[in-house]
């Protein structure tokens, strides 16, 4: 997994990979006060279409606001514009899309008050991000000894670095026990979410997952319950518990660089077949047909890299 492109999208400059770098006092670096988003551009029959760039620019201008940012340096227009651009500008098709917001002067008394703002925006090939055989098989994962953010603690619905810890934290500890992923319960004991992927059970055909409250609301989420319903499933946003877990028909997560991947073991017990289910099969058959420009029920999901001026700011 190479981190690599030719330019990374800087202050409004592209500027060549080995450059593109921050003063080591950066007051977001020290307390983790950057935020950012993850985006991805797929190959469509029209070119290559980043998935949902509208909702993801808009989240970041939400993360900003959440943290009490005033002023952000860039329109959401500008943003918009410089992610197709630096993804263009590096010549990728499919790719991850990473802009980032930081503080590059200020911020050092603990306040994001009269702080001047930066902004990057990188692109990479970031394929199999659960690993190549996920799909099918699916990935085991433990729950959590780490608790996720108490809503009143870390304001789960900002994509803020800081936050991030917290899955670190539980997203080492998984893998150091032989997992591929940590599921995270919330301060109450309920289901939340995974370390960077929200989470969906399926029982008896319908389809559940956890309120909103200490989950981040995710894009995909967002698409794979519409796409559920479109479908002709049922989907109901209720509090799920770990024992609910244990006996549902199937359990899988979604994210943008992960996807939508099924979970085949919890804590040692299998989930199901042990691997991919029906209905994950299906919604992950629906995502790959939307996000790759094959259903046009979808297409306003979609901004084409390459023919700009089709693309409306006004949908
Ligand atoms: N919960 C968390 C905690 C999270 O980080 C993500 C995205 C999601 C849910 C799903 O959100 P969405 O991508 O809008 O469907 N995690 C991002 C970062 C992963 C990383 O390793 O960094 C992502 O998937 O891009």
């Amino acid at each position: 997994m190479a981190f690599e492109c030719d330019y990374i999208w800087m202050n409004g400059e592209f500027v060549p990979f080995a450059e593109a770098k921050v003063h080591f006092l950066t007051s977001s670096l020290h307390y983790g006060t950057s935020l950012f988003e993850g985006i991805r551009s797929y190959s469509t029959p029209e070119g290559p279409a980043v998935f949902r760039l509208k909702d993801h620019i808009n989240r970041l201008i939400k993360s900003a606001h959440i943290l009490g940012i005033q002023d952000l340096p860039y329109s959401f227009e500008e943003m918009y514009e410089a992610a197709l651009e630096i993804t263009r500008k590096n010549n990728m098709e499919e790719c991850y899309i990473r802009p980032l917001i930081y503080i590059s002067v200020g911020g050092w008394n603990l306040s994001v008050e009269g702080v001047t703002i930066n902004m990057g925006i990188a692109c990479w090939k970031w394929n199999n991000y659960l690993g190549e055989a996920a799909l099918i098989n699916g990935v085991r994962a433990n729950v959590s000894s780490f608790a996720r953010h108490h809503a009143n603690i870390m304001m789960t619905k900002g994509k803020v670095a800081g936050n991030y810890v917290n899955s670190v934290l539980a997203k080492t500890e998984s893998m150091r026990l032989g997992f591929d992923e940590a599921i995270m319960l919330d301060s109450q004991g309920n289901v939340s979410e995974c370390t960077g992927e929200n989470l969906f059970t399926v029982r008896n055909g319908v389809i559940y997952t956890p309120p909103r409250n200490s989950v981040l609301e995710g894009i995909t989420r967002e698409s794979i319950i519409c796409l559920a319903k479109d479908l002709g499933y049922e989907v109901v946003e209720e509090t799920i518990t770990r024992d609910q877990l244990y006996i549902s028909d199937e359990v899988f997560v979604s994210g943008t660089a992960a996807e939508v991947i099924a979970l085949s073991q919890i804590d040692f017990r299998q989930i199901g077949t042990g691997k991919t289910g029906p209905v994950c099969a299906s919604l992950q058959a629906a995502y790959s047909d939307a996000i790759h420009g094959r259903n046009s029920k979808y297409e306003h999901w979609l901004d084409y890299i390459y023919q700009k001026e089709e693309n409306s700011l006004a949908s």
